[in-house]
């Protein structure tokens, strides 16, 4: 029987009564277990159980099963209004004062309630033991803001400057660690990177506590989302992995308002429902918070279900109308598809039915269901809760440009105003006054007290207080040495160094590789066998591979994190760990290997978030380089990860040819961000080519300038063309020189490992010359490097040209640059080399034009060069192609 038709409405229900029996005897757990044995037993026959994720639009916890709210509802109350007043006030008064200054009422409107209980009863401050994590929803910070304002954090000034943070420390728009340094600890309001951001923070917390680095106890990430962030793929993306790693230190509160900027979310369609269900499909621990207790009566007087069917049917585009449009509207087409619905409600007047309350701005509703989630073992819990956007802003309220709203009419102030009893006249309200209770008022109080019991205020971000450094002081020496006759590629150089870090006494433990599946092709697995995978679950089966030396081993104490295959969840454990020194006072040392093409290209906006959140930590782009990284073709090889890496204030990016310089850059990279306590985080590109690697070449500024950006490898006395070369690419700039000698051209060759951190230094000096024009001017790195001679200079790198044209404004000669645009091919690394015009014959090519402009070479002179190089003048240009 397919259609589902009851054709025998007794037996079905005798089978309800023996269910409702046990339930009434036994309660719902006992019903729920049999039930799962009957569809066990169905299944061993061969059926399918057309099992639903979702259940009815209704509340997950009854009414009778709610935890009881202990605090003073009244109260709370008095000082929640305020909160939202004084959140009102900011954003009109900022938009008062200067037009270009947005700022969202509608959302926190919408949220306040949600927060105001955590706040209350929930999240725990840095005074306690396990002080909880909350993400919040980033453009609900006004609302944060608000509260704040009334524990005595901030003052009025701070609340009028917010959104201008130029001329005065300000309140940022949204949440920004960067620019709030000891308030937000989570940049968000990318839409989505908060949701897989939080899942892998979890993840993390659980992984450290797993190594015993930290006991985290108790600890809760909060997480505060819109229903129209869901839409994301980063925010359901990683929501598998949460509750397959049982990450009960994990909860959502998804503030479905039903609206996102344009319009509704599931005009058509339930959004509590759909995300029930995937959540729920997913492992999770899911609360449906729907309606406010002004509805249980009239639930449970629905008897007949008719008044359940209306709840289930009705689409959301609906349910925003009953907000907007009022009581009447909602009597006649809610409760009105059924005359024994709108029986339920005839005692109520059209303003009672109005403000029958969603379960999202209800206080003991929401109360119960946090409790129920941070009582929750073995999975991650999702809060659906029921609100209404711009809730309470008069004629604004659930209307559809609500989320815009940065202006109100005076008579929706007046409204606002009343429905929350806020005390200010009807003189004073243009202003927009802030609303403060005197210090010793019982509202003040209560609120200070509140947060005292629950370990002092949120947000609060802890600066970087642990010293790092290294004890052995020989981990690095090796690769000073060089490789002697052997042929190495930086890539194992790389994993060598960390190898070698890992073992440190001192801050060894802290090291953390992070993969997306790619170990293999960076030569990185002996570490599977030599750290372990972290694996919450630990080995359940003995590998494939358990009788080789470097087995799969996977551990409750593994020190390497094998994502698989996704670079976003990769990135968030990246960030995770890489801004652990802040979130648990630990201070981690994370190296995420990756595919270069793979990275920034990828996940840039995590990235640009981590560079807010002040991560610290290495991004290791190995398999770099458009022509290094050969047969792999266009999708795979990469020829911009720097120059996308430069778009990130505090990332510092290097492309080191030779494992000595990448040694050099990583010792630094420690010392800077560990023992300095610097704000950056470093990106390195590694290849796998291999060819030999000299030693470290004597004299005291090798290291800085292998760490300002570039260094002269080989000299002579007279050089008549200097050629840059960066990365694998500088050996085909050696290579060049070597031609050219033999056509009677000296050359001098500089190793460049880094044209951004070049052009960041020509910034600034050339900045600062521009200002001071009276004082002595002063030379950037390029330019007093290169003065004393001052010849043609030929750039390569096997990047896009964009990324060594970077430091043509600080190279008085003429300056030639060669790189690798346009898409790649999946040929030869000789092949690609010469389709992109980065090889030693083309570098030769321009190093000859570039003396022949200069008047060095006579033309018969510069076409036996080319003669002899055999050059293409047919060629067709990479770029285009
Ligand atoms: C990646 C990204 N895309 C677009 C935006 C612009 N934006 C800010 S808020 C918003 C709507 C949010 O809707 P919802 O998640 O439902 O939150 P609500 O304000 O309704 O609580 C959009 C599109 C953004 N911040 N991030
Ligand atoms: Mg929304």
């Amino acid at each position: 029987m397919k259609s589902g038709k009851d054709f025998d409405p007794i037996e079905t229900r005798e089978w309800i009564e023996s269910l409702d029996d046990v339930i009434d005897d036994q309660g719902t757990d006992r019903a729920s277990f049999l039930l799962n044995e009957l569809a066990k037993h169905l299944m061993d026959k061969g059926a399918v159980p057309s099992y639903n994720l979702t259940t009815p639009f209704k509340n997950t916890i009854s009414p009778e099963n709610e935890a009881m709210m202990p605090g003073d509802l009244f109260m709370e109350r008095r000082i929640r209004s305020l909160i939202r007043w004084n959140a009102l006030a900011t954003v009109l008064r900022a938009n008062k004062n200067d037009d270009e200054l947005g700022g969202h009422i509608a959302t926190f409107s919408s949220a306040a309630m949600l927060y105001d209980i955590g706040f209350n009863y929930f999240f725990r401050g840095q005074e306690t033991e396990n002080d909880d994590l909350v993400y919040f929803q980033g453009h609900s910070s006004p609302g944060i803001y608000a509260r704040s304002y009334l524990e005595g954090r901030l003052n009025e000034e701070d609340l009028d400057n917010f959104r201008r943070e130029v001329d005065k420390p300000g309140l940022s728009s949204y949440p920004h660690p960067w620019l709030m340094p000891d308030y937000w600890q989570f940049p968000v309001v990318s839409m989505g990177l908060g949701p897989i951001s939080a899942i892998y923070q979890a993840h993390v917390m659980k992984y450290l506590h797993a190594r015993g680095l930290k006991d985290i106890g108790d600890r809760k990430i909060w997480g505060f989302w819109g229903d129209g962030e869901m839409d994301e793929p980063e925010s359901l993306g990683a929501i598998g992995l949460a509750a397959r790693e049982k990450l009960d230190n994990l909860i959502f509160v998804i503030n479905c308002n039903l609206q996102r900027l344009d319009g509704p979310v599931r005009g058509n369609g339930k959004v509590i429902q759909e995300l029930e269900r995937q959540f729920r499909g997913s492992g999770w621990n899911v609360i449906k918070v729907v309606w406010g207790r002004l509805w249980d009566p009239i639930i449970a007087k629905d008897k007949g279900g008719h008044l359940q069917k209306i709840m289930d049917e009705v689409v959301d585009g609906e349910m925003q109308n009953y907000k907007a449009k009022g009581g009447a509207y909602t009597r006649e087409n809610f409760f009105g598809k059924h005359p024994e619905a709108l029986k339920l409600v005839k005692g109520l007047s059209d303003d009672e039915i109005y403000k029958l309350n969603r379960g999202g701005h209800d206080p003991y509703k929401i109360y119960a269901a946090y409790h129920e989630a941070v009582n929750h073992k073995g999975a991650p819990t999702v809060i659906l809760a029921l609100t209404t956007k711009g809730y309470g802003v008069g004629s604004r309220e659930a209307d559809n440009t609500t989320h815009q709203v940065k202006k109100l009419s005076l008579d929706n102030i007046k409204s606002f105003r009343d429905r929350f009893d806020i005390p200010v006249s009807d003189d004073e309200i243009e202003d927009l006054p802030y609303v403060r209770p005197k210090e010793d008022s019982p509202e003040i109080k209560y609120l200070k007290e509140t947060r005292q019991k629950l370990g002092g205020p949120v947000p609060k971000r802890r600066g970087h207080s642990e010293t790092l450094k290294l004890k052995n002081k020989d981990a690095f020496k090796v690769l000073h040495e060089g490789s002697g006759q052997r042929k190495v590629s930086t890539t194992t150089n790389c994993v060598r160094i960390m190898n070698n870090l890992i073992k440190d006494e001192n801050l060894g433990e802290r090291v953390v590789p992070i993969v997306p599946d790619e170990a293999r092709t960076f030569g990185m697995e002996g570490m599977f066998k030599q750290i372990g995978i972290y694996s919450s679950e630990g080995q359940l089966y003995e590998p494939e591979d358990a009788d080789q030396v470097m087995w799969y081993k996977e551990s409750e104490t593994g020190v390497m994190l094998e994502e698989g295959i996704t670079e976003a969840g990769s990135f968030a454990a990246w960030t995770a760990l890489a801004t652990s020194y802040s979130n648990h006072n630990l201070t981690m040392i994370p190296f995420y290997v990756f595919y270069s093409m793979f990275g920034f290209q990828r996940i840039h906006d995590l990235a640009w978030a981590a560079g807010d959140a002040q991560a610290k930590g290495f991004l290791i782009g190995a398999t770099s380089g458009r022509t290094t990284l050969n047969g792999e073709g266009l999708q795979h090889q990469d020829g911009h990860s720097h120059i996308l890496s430069s778009t990130i204030p505090n990332c510092k990016s290097y492309d080191p040819a030779y494992g000595f310089e990448l040694a050099v850059i990583i010792e630094h990279g420690l010392k800077e961000m560990y023992k300095d306590k610097k704000n950056y985080f470093y990106y390195l590109t590694v290849t796998n080519e291999r060819y030999l690697q000299p030693p470290k070449p004597k004299g005291k500024d090798v290291e800085n300038n292998i760490i300002k950006g570039m260094h002269r490898i080989s000299n002579t006395k007279k050089p008549q063309i200097r050629l840059l070369g960066s990365g694998a690419i500088l050996n085909e700039s050696l290579q060049a020189a070597e031609t050219l000698s033999d056509f009677g051209i000296e050359s001098e060759v500089w190793s460049v490992t880094s044209f951004n951190m070049l052009r960041k230094d020509g910034m600034e000096v050339e900045n600062e010359n521009i200002k001071n024009p009276s004082n002595k001017a002063k030379e950037s790195f390029v330019t007093e490097s290169f003065k004393k001679h001052d010849i043609p200079t030929v750039a390569s790198t096997d990047y896009m040209r964009a990324y060594s044209e970077q430091i043509r404004p600080f190279i008085e000669s003429p300056y030639y640059t060669l790189g690798t645009d346009g898409f790649g091919r999946s040929d030869s690394r000789a092949k690609l080399r010469e389709f992109f015009e980065v090889d030693a014959k083309s570098i030769v090519m321009t190093a000859a034009y570039a003396l022949h402009k200069e008047g060095k070479l006579n033309k018969k002179e510069l076409q036996k060069i080319y003669k002899e190089i055999k050059v293409n003048k047919n060629k067709i240009s990479p770029w285009n192609t």
